[in-house]
């Protein structure tokens, strides 16, 4: 397998761009070698600029479920382009796609778009702040929020994959109000409440993707939103990677859980940049300009990525994918389970829905600092394998897997013999 064309726009692009990626994660630092660039992809898979075709278990970090340039979204796309790109003003397909995600989320009356998760995030907690007129803010390790200042602390994804504890440039003001408790440890939650009475709410996501695949634990978002409403403070959900992958409603609808404020990205947009904040009534009236909590955005609501968000969605609704997700993710884990018992490697698989990853480690890992004990240089080697045998992963131990509705049979066979001589190479490293 060649990169050489891969290898050349690398170094061309170290000019002008800063490693030569937009994306931090999309650098291959942590797995060593150099970025691969892409050219194209369809269905379920992603062809490399030297031609070198992967089944994509990466899907834009989550956005594609139903594979690349499904032909209902790209249907309507086209057509949406032939109506103009921006506008500055408000469409009908606005209210279309708010429709479908307040139906979808019971806890949302109504909902602003924005343009990425992170935009979403750094929204919703000045909205805790505005409505509960308190100023700190709970999250935890290991949960990765977007880039934020407040949140850019003990934070997963890039940051966890670069081994920085925090960015450079945060100053110390930014992060004053922030607090670190321990995913799935409700004591450590607990006792910020005890110490502090000015906590606006806590932010967590549902299920942590950006530690590798970490699930909650036992009743634990069921006892979290309890716990934090009888303190008078909000519980944040952070569903940019779990709504409507997990279930069409999230994983809020699996746990019978509803958040007072919901943040959701990805997936909505279909491919496109878009995020999304939401909650009921009284909550969403304090946003401008019905409210005082102001929030903005040019691109805001733009009609391409509605187009592609609704056709996503009403596709995704029609497909109803999430039993096979189970399925085909279920059969992912014993598959490695299996092979690492083959060749005595140690492996833990964590998998929630159509999320899954393999941590290097005999520990149960249920929180960051367990997900930590994970032998990176091993996922080095693994992720590797892998993409010589033609599956594309995150080049991170600290990013989830993800599957599309795309993925066939024969698909699967591939990542199975991948999977079998991945864990070999382990073995033999
Ligand atoms: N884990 C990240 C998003 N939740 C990956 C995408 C990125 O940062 O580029």
């Amino acid at each position: 397998m060649e990169f050489k064309k891969s290898q050349e726009l690398y170094n061309k692009g170290l000019k002008n761009m800063v490693g030569a990626v937009n994306s931090p994660v999309r650098a291959f630092a942590s797995v060593g070698g150099n970025p691969l660039f892409i050219k194209k992809a369809k269905g379920s898979k992603i062809t490399d600029v030297d031609g070198n075709s992967y089944i994509d278990l990466v899907l834009s970090y989550g956005p594609m479920i139903l594979g690349h340039r499904h032909k209902k979204v790209q249907k309507a796309i086209t057509k949406a382009l032939k109506s103009g790109y921006s506008f500055g003003a408000s469409t009908k397909n606005e209210i279309k796609l708010a429709k479908i995600v307040c139906d979808a989320f019971p806890g949302m009356d109504k909902v602003r778009f924005v343009n990425s998760g992170t935009e979403a995030v750094l929204s919703g907690i000045r909205l805790a702040r505005a409505f509960t007129g308190k100023d700190k803010i709970i999250k935890f390790s290991g949960c990765y929020h977007g880039h934020q200042d407040a949140l850019l602390v003990a934070a997963g994804s890039g940051l966890a994959t670069l081994s920085l504890p925090g960015s450079k440039g945060v100053p110390e003001g930014a992060v004053k109000n922030t607090l670190i408790a321990n995913y799935n440890d409700l004591d450590s939650v607990k006792a910020h409440f005890e110490e502090h009475d000015d906590i606006a709410g806590i932010i967590l996501e549902p299920v942590a993707g950006n530690m590798g695949v970490v699930t909650p634990q036992n009743g634990f978002l069921k006892e979290l939103k309890e716990y934090v409403n009888s303190k008078g403070a909000l519980l944040i959900v952070d569903e940019v990677m779990t709504g409507f992958r997990s279930k069409f409603g999230g994983a809020q609808e699996l746990f019978e859980v509803e958040a007072d404020i919901t943040c959701l990205g990805k997936v909505i947009g279909g491919g496109f940049p878009v995020g999304a904040y939401g909650a009921r009534n009284e909550i969403m009236e304090m946003v401008a300009p019905l409210g005082g909590m102001y929030q903005a955005g040019t691109l805001s609501g733009n009609p391409i990525a509605m187009a592609a968000g609704i056709s996503t969605l009403s596709e995704l609704k029609k497909q109803n994918p999430y039993e096979k997700f189970n399925e085909v993710a279920q059969i992912i884990e014993v598959f490695l389970l299996e092979s690492a018992k083959k060749y005595g490697v140690e492996i833990t698989v964590n998998r929630f829905g159509s999320m899954i990853n393999p941590f290097f480690t005999n520990v149960h890992v249920t929180n960051f600092e367990q997900a930590q004990t994970s032998d990176t240089k091993k996922f080095a080697v693994f992720f590797w394998e892998m993409i010589r045998n033609g599956v594309f992963l995150p080049p991170s131990q600290f990013e989830a897997w993800f599957l599309s509705s795309a993925i066939s049979e024969k698909d699967m066979k591939k990542i199975m013999k991948a999977i079998d001589k991945s864990i070999e190479a382990v073995a033999n490293m």
